[in-house]
């Protein structure tokens, strides 16, 4: 079976969403690391213009969206399963809300923390990619609110944890546990050097819950050069796909769509529709440097239009 190789940076709490998930299953994966703002010139010849972190690849296949990396990584890496039988549902819907809800507002607490020690590229590139100012004195004084927001959302993860289950469904850890690990590591190791900070500090449940998971580790990477990558994905074959002729949305197999998230990052990515379920959508796409890959979205949260 082909490498996972994930594209990503140290400091990305939605890469360390993948991480954790591939210590919980020990597996071993691929590290490419990437720049954490545009330019981007060695990932966007793989994705066509999708430009979020992180993105894992498979040979010829390239994933977006920690929403649909996960469950490749659970067809993969199947134990120990990620998505509890009979709770798929429930795994997966706590984690939009996190993704959706928890990870804004800490990026609003740190953020605040942080803005006037920022590179000023960097503001500007956040600005763009969220298409709200992003600049030091506008994120200061939004931070008290973040912080009340954060807070009042994970007090209803610590509620989950108050009768005392290790993890958010059960004796182990699933999906939920790693989409919350993402802000709440953020918030720890960018404000607290891995230390409980506010509103941590009001949260003894998820902090101990932290411990817990940060034990459970990144499972076993290996470097990989950007080129490298790109060399395996013209090599290879991109996997069979199937799109459902019965798709309400009308979209048949073959006609050229545009892909585009509908929250942050909102560069289309154009290509022949290959993929159509759902829980993804699927686009074969040829360039130069890479030769042809399918590029895949989840369909929450991604607009699709015909070309
Ligand atoms: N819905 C996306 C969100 C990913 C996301 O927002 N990632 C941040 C970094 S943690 C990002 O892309 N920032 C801009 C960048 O890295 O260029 C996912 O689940 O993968």
């Amino acid at each position: 079976m082909s490498d996972m190789i994930l594209h990503h940076y140290p400091n990305s709490p939605f890469s360390e969403k993948v991480r954790v998930a591939f210590g919980v299953k020990q597996a071993a994966w691929k590290s490419v690391v990437i720049p954490n703002m545009l330019p981007k010139p060695d990932l966007m010849p793989l994705t066509g213009g999708y430009r979020k972190t992180p993105v894992m690849q498979v040979g010829a296949d390239i994933y977006c969206d920690t929403q649909l990396i996960m469950l490749e990584i659970e067809k993969r890496a199947p134990t120990p399963p990620l998505l509890p039988t009979g709770r798929e549902g429930e795994a997966r819907a706590l984690a939009m809300w996190i993704d959706r809800n928890i990870f804004w507002a800490a990026v609003g607490v740190v953020m605040g923390a942080l803005g006037d020690k920022l590179p000023k590229a960097f503001l500007e590139d956040r600005s763009a990619f969220t298409g709200r100012p992003f600049d030091a004195a506008a994120l200061k004084a939004a931070a008290p609110m973040a912080m009340q927001q954060t807070f009042a959302q994970l007090a209803l993860a610590e509620r989950m944890l108050a009768d005392g289950r290790p993890y958010l469904l059960g004796e182990a850890p699933c999906l939920a546990d790693c989409a919350l690990y993402n802000p709440v590591w953020f918030i720890k190791e960018r404000l607290g050097g891995g230390k409980p900070v506010p509103p941590l500090d009001r949260l003894p449940l998820i902090t101990a819950w932290s411990e817990r998971l940060k034990a459970v580790g990144s499972g076993k990477p290996t470097e990989m050069a950007a080129a490298d990558a790109i060399a395996i994905a013209k090599a290879a074959t991109p996997e069979a796909t199937h799109v459902d002729p019965d798709d309400p949305s009308g979209l048949k197999a073959g006609q050229t769509v545009s892909v585009t998230p509908d929250d942050t990052g909102k560069v289309p990515v154009s290509g022949a529709l290959v993929g159509l379920t759902n829980d993804r959508v699927s686009i074969s796409r040829h360039d130069e440097q890479v030769g042809d890959v399918v590029v895949h979205f989840p369909r929450a949260g991604f607009v699709i239009k015909p070309a």
